[in-house]
């Protein structure tokens, strides 16, 4: 296989001189952190004033780790460590769930960041040549404007169409022969579902990759999309607080994704000791980032649960890999005392061949007791078919999912197009029970 980078000489570097710039980059971001208020007095109680009080990368073992509780509190400004003059762009999370995250960048920080998703794209195998449909929300969101910055960097010729629209998304995927599609593995499953009603097939497509990410999903669900579309698909994994996507990325060989470690420190942490795990265990991810002035941040806890590949990689670079998400720390659900991933539930439907291209987790109270029904499309032909094919169908399902996850669930088949649709990030659990 013919091994193309973007930057060769720093996705190749040797493992020492690595470190070296680690540590190099570690003490200049201490010194970036120094000028927050939030890190100031942090780093000051663990004793920290100065980058001269790292001497070994092991040093950064003694700062607190920071949370997303802790970007909160500094919103807005208490993490900027520039003058607002320097900030180009400012990033915040959806604010949801309470007060918004806010990262600023610098032109700098920007141009750094969008070499990194070029590092990204062309370990893919792609190139100048490719038409690169960006189905990503683009504002305040990281996914739209990260992957777009860097196909442009690239070269490719940039659809910049946002998320939505399904059959405007096709009718343009087909105009402009599409190679490439930049979107939320659930919004690729029901585009396929959307084909036929926009009046095309795969075949009148030119689609080679797609870059899956922005939420979690299981191998089983990679592997429908490619048979589904006769692509390959790419993990991408990121979040807005290590600037967004661009982190970690799939290359060609598809056994992990690489984390670009001379911009970020990963470590892996049990969630409840706070220790690192062992080699290859899974756990927390936690990140401190090495090239971004504006916002630096020391020790991010995740709550993404992976674990770090040990060894090189074919491609040549040299930078380790992660294992596919998970879950997340927070996504855990409790049914009946017994601990259960929404991705375990995933892995499992989604290697059921006669499953369609979309599912739905619910969960609501039964008496005293908590009731699990999986909720999930199947492909019409099978509505049309023995009533008995549909009773198995659904026997088969509820005995590999109890076998998986030690619950016993109840399955509700449903026709194709009949559950949610999002367009960004699919909300795949809905938790009816009271939370006393
Ligand atoms: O989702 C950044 C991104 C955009 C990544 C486009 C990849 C592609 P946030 O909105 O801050 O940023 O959400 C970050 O999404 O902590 C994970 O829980 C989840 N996530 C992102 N990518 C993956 C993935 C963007 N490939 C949060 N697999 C993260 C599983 C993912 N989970």
């Amino acid at each position: 296989m013919e091994k193309a980078y973007w930057n060769k000489a720093e996705e190749t570097l040797e493992r020492s001189a690595l470190r070296k710039l680690q540590l190099k980059r570690l003490r200049q971001t201490i010194d970036w952190a120094l000028r927050t208020p939030f890190y100031k007095a942090r780093l000051r109680k663990s004793g920290i004033s100065s980058s001269r009080d790292i001497k070994h990368l092991d040093d950064l073992k003694a700062i607190p780790f920071t949370t997303k509780d802790d970007l909160r509190e500094c919103y807005p400004y208490g993490l900027l460590s520039v003058g607002l003059k320097d900030v180009v762009r400012v990033h915040t999370s959806s604010g949801t769930t309470g007060t918004p995250t806010v990262i600023y960048h610098t032109k700098e920080d920007i141009f750094r960041w969008t070499d990194l998703v070029a590092r990204c794209i062309v370990a893919t195998g792609a190139g100048k040549k490719d038409i690169f449909q960006n189905m990503m929300s683009y504002g305040m969101f990281t996914g739209g404007l990260g992957l777009h910055y860097g196909a442009e960097r690239v070269g490719m010729t940039v659809i910049p169409i946002g998320s939505g629209n399904t059959r405007r998304q096709i009718q343009l995927m087909h105009d402009f022969k599409t190679t490439i599609a930049h979107i939320t593995p659930s919004y690729m499953l029901h585009l396929y579902s959307k084909l036929a009603e926009a009046g095309f097939a795969v075949s009148d497509l030119s689609l080679k990759k797609a870059y899956l990410g922005a939420e979690p999903y299981s191998e089983n669900t990679r592997k429908k999309i490619e048979e589904l579309f006769g692509v390959d698909a790419y993990n991408s994994y990121g979040l807005s607080e290590m600037n967004g996507p661009g982190v970690s990325f799939e290359c060609v060989y598809k056994r992990g994704m690489h984390v670009w470690e001379d911009a970020y420190i990963i470590e892996v942490i049990d969630p409840r000791t706070l220790e690192e795990t062992p080699a290859e265990q899974e756990g927390e991810i936690v990140f401190t980032t090495l090239t971004r002035s504006a916002t630096p941040l020391l020790r991010y806890r995740t709550r993404d649960l992976a674990f770090i590949y040990e060894g090189g990689c074919k491609c040549g670079r040299t930078h380790r890999k992660i294992s596919r998400i998970t879950g997340r720390t927070d996504d855990m659900l409790i049914i009946n005392g017994v601990n259960v991933y929404p991705s375990q539930v995933e892995e499992v439907i989604m290697r059921i061949p006669q499953v369609g291209t979309n599912y739905q987790i619910y969960l609501e109270k039964e008496g005293s007791l908590d009731k699990l029904v999986v909720k999930v499309e199947i492909y019409s032909k099978m509505f049309k078919g023995d009533l008995r094919e549909l009773d198995a169908l659904q026997e088969r399902m509820r005995e590999d999912l109890c076998a998986s996850i030690i619950i016993n669930p109840e399955i509700e088949l449903h026709e194709p197009g009949s559950l949610p649709v999002f367009e960004g990030k699919a909300k795949r659990v809905v938790d009816t029970r009271q939370k006393l």
